[in-house]
């Protein structure tokens, strides 16, 4: 029997060089909301996501035909993009069949910083089922990567962390002390992860700019089958293996 692939947490993008990544599959979670965004914006037919670090390289793009410009510092959508961040704005149509250049304080940073890996791929709540079936038929060595908010930890991806290993730790091996903290930490917000949220930094900031329905929005489990995965700089559908297709895990408990 072969050994098992590892499953390991990194709790903020400050600590990726602590962890060797060549050969592994990335998981970038951003649940607030970056990586919810991307779930959205693919699930609503973009024909794919160019995630980039800066204002500069997204106005770039500025003009090109079927792009579209989105992204937020500090919550706030930048100027002169079409969007900002929230994944409401991304629904009814507007991005089917078009590109999505998108940049974020924390999200898309991630996913630059871990694109020397064997393979990106996005998580958040709204993919949670889809994106443990495809990280189960990988069966590669995996590093959850959490955004955090400028290199801090935070609650919301640490939770999402703790989420997946919780539903998928048998199928790897998992020995790390942010892995064990983090599927705590799930296991005690669970049942009431918005109230939960309430107490992260992250929530005060987008309280204060009158998003509390993202928020909500962003905790929901399952509303997708997408999983994002980054190929030559551009987040597409991953193909899903038709035998893992179906309900897998009971979410009522998340
Ligand atoms: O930091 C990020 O990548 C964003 O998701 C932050 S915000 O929720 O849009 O403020």
């Amino acid at each position: 029997m072969p050994d098992k692939s590892t499953l390991e947490v990194c709790l903020t993008p400050g600590l990726l060089p602590l962890y060797p990544i060549t050969g592994k599959v990335v998981v970038v979670i951003d649940v607030l909301r970056a990586t919810t965004t991307m779930c959205v914006a693919i699930d609503q037919g973009a024909d794919k996501v160019i995630p980039v670090e800066t204002i500069e390289e997204c106005l770039s793009y500025k003009g090109k035909e079927g792009y579209i410009l989105a992204g937020e510092r500090n919550g706030r959508k930048v100027e002169g993009f079409h969007f900002g961040n929230s994944p409401f704005e991304f629904m009814n149509g507007v991005v089917k069949g078009k590109t999505l250049v998108l940049t974020t304080t924390n999200g898309t940073r991630a996913i630059k910083m871990a694109e020397h890996s064997h393979q990106v791929v996005i998580g958040g709540f709204l993919n949670f089922s889809a994106l443990s079936k495809w990280l189960i038929s990988e069966g590669r060595d995996t590093l959850l990567l959490c955004s955090g908010w400028r290199d801090k930890f935070n609650l919301e991806d640490t939770v999402f962390a703790g989420a997946l290993i919780h539903h998928i730790k048998e199928y790897f091996l998992v020995d790390s002390d942010s892995a064990f903290a983090a599927e705590k930490l799930y296991l005690n917000s669970r049942r009431n992860m918005f109230h939960f949220m309430k107490q992260s930094s992250h929530y005060r900031r987008l309280a204060h700019l009158g998003v509390i329905n993202d928020i909500k929005y962003c905790l929901r489990p399952d509303l997708t089958d997408v999983v994002p995965v980054l190929k030559n700089g551009e987040l597409v559908r991953a193909d899903i293996r038709k035998d893992l297709e179906g309900e897998f895990f009971s979410l009522n408990d998340l």
